[in-house]
């Protein structure tokens, strides 16, 4: 979209479009919902290598285009996390079916410098956490990277982008308190007014802390620059021996210091080719580089930790399977992400670490034995890598 069609139609976005936003379906549920996938926005320069990583992280064949296409593209998938304990768990039970965690990858279109308008698009308010492909490959066409730059640059239009939502929105408050003034309105135009003196000095919204209640108050509007962001160095193919140190090269040890932020690297190029193998010769391939698994694999986890999930698991002789959590999830809701029969009906979660099940070789009359089975009520935080067993009653209602 142009930015002068942008401009005019956020001038006709009405009261009722802003409150229907804020009870959006994506503001995050209080609890943890059967069913809630998280979802991660890749985003950056075109021709960064979105595309190229998004095929890496979901398995999806896209097509990637060393010239732009014209085209608006915008690609979902699945992306499964690695967990070599759910590999372990699975070995222990063999069971039918073994399921990873997994979230939601969206592939985005390309923003160039000055083109913040475009991100008014829901799918970009829509993300959970966003990972920035950063180019710090040389590039014919492109010249030399320069990630700090880009980085920069990326938060300047996120920070624009909020910008006019928390002017459009303080205008219309102004207007409304005029007619009729309400605590409500008071309050919310308190915390914006806050939240413009920060964006306006550049700070993204992301490194300004709010209390809970001001959170909460904010949350229907999505702001961009609030969103957790991974910075995504995709570093040339020949540098690739030094990519655990491409973060200090490009000077970007500040940035890997804001919160909720991180930095990480990958070469797509590369893991393209990793992709294509498998087993030894894979394997092989790996140890020439001088890498243990595919950097993909870090990657995906780092994208799973910047979205705030945990994972507790559930075994069985019919599945094993991880179950993606925000951190500080409640007993009674984690049994929600099972199913929300068993939430309803909740009573107890049999509880253990992953490390006690393994030193019994899965035997649970074994850790019960050594009382190594906790009973946790329903306000229990579930914490990572723990195993759930839940008791719940499946009443008339
Ligand atoms: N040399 C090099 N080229 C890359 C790398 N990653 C992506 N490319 C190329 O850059 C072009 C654009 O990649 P694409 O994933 O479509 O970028 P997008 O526009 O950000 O989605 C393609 O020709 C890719 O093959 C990389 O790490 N090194
Ligand atoms: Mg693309």
């Amino acid at each position: 979209m142009r930015r002068d069609e942008q401009a005019a139609r956020q001038d006709a976005a009405t009261d009722a479009e802003v409150k229907e936003r804020e009870g959006g379906d994506r503001a995050r549920p209080p609890g943890w919902h059967t069913g809630w996938v998280m979802k991660i926005g890749l985003i950056g320069l075109p021709k960064s290598g979105k595309t190229t990583l998004f095929n890496l992280l979901t398995g999806a064949h896209v097509a990637t285009s060393r010239y732009e296409t014209g085209r608006a593209e915008l690609h979902t998938g699945i992306a499964r996390v690695p967990d070599e304990r759910v590999d372990r768990l699975s070995d222990l039970f063999k069971p039918k079916k073994t399921t990873y965690a997994s979230f939601e990858v969206v592939d985005l279109a390309g923003i160039a410098k000055g083109e913040h308008a475009g991100l008014e698009a829901k799918e970009f308010r829509n993300a959970d956490a966003l990972l920035h492909v950063v180019r710090a490959f040389a590039d014919d066409l492109q010249g030399a990277p320069d990630p700090k730059r880009d980085i920069v640059d990326l938060d300047t239009e996120l920070i624009l982008a909020d910008l006019e939502v928390v002017e459009r929105r303080l205008e219309r408050l102004e207007a409304s308190i005029k007619k009729r003034r309400t605590d409500a309105e008071v309050k919310e135009q308190e915390i914006l007014r806050r939240l413009k003196e920060r964006l306006e000095t550049e700070t993204p919204l992301r490194a300004v802390e709010l209390t809970d209640d001001d959170a909460k108050a904010i949350r229907g509007f999505t702001f961009l620059s609030q969103k957790p962001i991974l910075h995504c160095l995709n570093v040339d193919e020949k540098a690739i021996a030094e990519g655990e140190r491409a973060a200090d090269a490009y000077g970007l040890a500040e940035v890997a210091a804001r919160p909720h932020t991180r930095i990480g690297w990958v070469s797509a190029v590369i893991e393209s080719e990793v992709a294509q193998l498998a087993g030894e010769e894979q394997a092989a391939f790996l140890a020439d580089l001088g890498l243990k698994e595919p950097a993909i694999h870090r990657v995906l986890r780092d994208c799973y930790a910047l979205l705030g999930l945990i994972s507790f698991f559930t075994v069985g002789e019919d599945e094993v399977r991880a179950w993606p959590i925000p951190h500080g999830t409640r007993a009674q809701d984690a049994a929600g992400a099972v199913h929300s029969d068993i939430a309803r009906g909740f009573i107890r979660a049999e509880v253990t670490a992953y490390d006690e099940l393994i030193a019994s070789h899965g035997s649970f009359a074994e850790m019960r034995a050594k009382g190594h089975l906790r009973l946790e009520g329903k306000d229990y935080h579930v914490r990572d890598g723990e195993i759930c067993h839940f008791r719940f009653n499946v009443g008339k209602g």
